[in-house]
């Protein structure tokens, strides 16, 4: 196992639109085991495979106070979402930025596990908005991208003037 490069915003690279997976096999599974190993490096609860410069339709959640129930969704798609709600984000790409984010309340995705096998999850709470932020990352879209202008350009700058510290 590896711990990975996260990418950090404002890198385009975090815009790229993720694939279909066409098959789960040994080489995914490779990934998995390497984006669980960063994930809980970082530490985070959610990875999506964008955020490792691997363009395919690939996140990790684990969000137990144990870090012990990792949860992989390949190829998800959400078939039902309800209500509103705003929650407070942050995200391993934009390091020690949070800003409130609102989202579905609940969702419905369904996905393949690191199996290969279709499973449905109706997810609420922390998991739901998890899922929704890491879906974005598969869709190239970054969390900051709900925030105004300002707000975004100013985070722009910050996190430009933090990687020339580097
Ligand atoms: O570790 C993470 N915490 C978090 C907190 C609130 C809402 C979303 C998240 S996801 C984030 C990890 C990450 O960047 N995943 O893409
Ligand atoms: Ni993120």
């Amino acid at each position: 196992m590896a711990v990975l490069n996260i990418l950090n915003y404002p890198d385009p690279r975090l815009h790229t639109v993720a694939k279909p997976v066409k098959e789960v096999d040994a080489n995914i599974r490779r990934l998995i085991d390497d984006m669980a190993e960063t994930m809980y490096a970082a530490p985070g609860i959610g990875l999506a495979a964008t955020q490792v410069n691997q363009h395919i339709q690939l996140l990790i959640i684990d969000t137990s106070e144990t870090k012990d129930a990792l949860q992989v969704f390949i190829n998800p798609t959400i078939i039902e979402k309800n209500g509103e709600r705003a929650f407070e984000e942050g995200c391993l790409s934009v390091p020690g930025v949070y800003e409130s984010v609102t989202r579905a309340e609940t969702v419905t995705v369904e996905a393949l596990d690191r199996n290969g096998e279709k499973f449905t999850l109706h997810a609420e709470g922390l998991l739901s908005v998890c899922i929704q932020h890491e879906m974005d990352h598969l869709l190239g879209k970054v969390f900051v991208e709900y925030l105004s202008p300002l707000k975004r350009s100013r985070i722009k700058n910050k996190m430009l003037k933090l990687s020339r510290q580097k």
